[in-house]
């Protein structure tokens, strides 16, 4: 069995990696990870995917519609 400190050490490593991963694909560094800024980073990325990620449809990615595009596997877990 997991011990319940370790399963929350790992998922705050999780969420640590995440963010970083978001700054350096948020290269006007204004915390939103626009769709060129996807593409920059991912080419692979379609308008699709990102949509997919972009839960309420304004057309950035903040940092939870990045992490759940991380944890869908829309987007390379490792940067
Ligand atoms: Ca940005
Ligand atoms: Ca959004």
């Amino acid at each position: 069995m997991i011990h319940p400190a370790r399963l929350t050490f790992a998922l705050l490593l999780a969420g640590s990696s995440a963010a970083l991963a978001q700054d350096n694909i948020d290269t006007d560094g204004d915390g939103l990870v626009s769709f060129a800024e996807v593409q920059a980073a991912y080419p692979d990325v379609t308008a699709e995917a990102f949509a997919e990620a972009d839960g309420n449809g304004d057309g950035m990615l903040d940092e939870t519609e990045l992490s759940m595009a991380y944890g869908m596997g829309i987007l390379p877990a490792n940067y």
